[in-house]
C-alpha cells in the first residue's frame, strides 16, 4: 500500500526528475539533504506522511548512517519511494 500520495497526481515522474526536485531543497548547498531539508521537500511537493514514516525512509536511504542523504543515497531514496507509489504531479 503506497503511503506517499501527492496532490493531483496524473503521471509518475522519472527518478531523475524527482532527484532534481529534491536537490532544489538543499538549502545550505552542502550537496546533501538533512532530515529537516527532506521533510520540507516532501511537504512542498505535496507529500503527506507522518514523521515516523519520514524518519524510516531516511534511515533506509541513509546508507552510511551520517544522518544526511547525499546524491548517491538520494537515488536509493527515490527508488525505494517509487516502490511505494511515489508520484508527483
Ligand atoms: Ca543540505
Ligand atoms: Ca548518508
Amino acid at each position: 500500500m503506497p503511503w506517499l500520495n501527492a496532490r493531483g497526481v496524473n503521471h509518475p515522474l522519472s527518478d531523475q526528475q524527482v532527484k532534481g526536485m529534491l536537490k532544489k531543497y538543499d538549502k545550505n548547498r552542502d550537496g546533501k539533504l538533512s532530515k529537516q531539508e527532506l521533510r520540507f521537500a516532501f511537504k512542498e511537493m505535496g507529500l503527506h506522511f507522518c514523521r515516523r514514516k519520514a524518519g524510516k525512509a531516511l534511515r533506509i536511504a541513509d546508507n552510511n548512517g551520517d544522518g544526511y542523504i547525499n546524491e548517491e543515497e538520494m537515488t536509493e531514496l527515490v527508488q525505494y519511494a517509487s516502490k511505494w507509489g511515489f508520484r508527483i504531479s
